[in-house]
């Protein structure tokens, strides 16, 4: 589960239910600011839908025009 890839771009797994979404905004943030063309994806199941933080992290995205994409599991 805690893999990374920095240099792949793969920023980490981590353990908590809907933590990734957050990572992403920042992640995506980053581009923005940095001007690259690069897109962050956060990955998480169905059970992320229902976390706060994964709501504010995608309103927050929406706020901020981030180039973020959620993808979704459903398993
Ligand atoms: C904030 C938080 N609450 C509870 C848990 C305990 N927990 C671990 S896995 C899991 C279910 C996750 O379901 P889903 O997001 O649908 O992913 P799936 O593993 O089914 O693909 C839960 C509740 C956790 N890791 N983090």
């Amino acid at each position: 589960m805690h893999i990374a890839d920095m240099d792949k771009g793969m920023l980490g797994a981590n353990a908590i239910v809907g933590g990734s979404p957050p990572l992403a905004v920042g992640a995506a943030l980053t581009q923005q600011l940095t001007g690259t063309d690069r897109v962050a994806v956060a990955f998480s199941g169905d059970g992320a839908s229902n976390q706060g933080k994964t709501m504010e992290a995608m309103n927050m995205a929406v706020i901020l025009q981030v180039p973020m994409a959620r993808l979704l599991a459903r398993c």
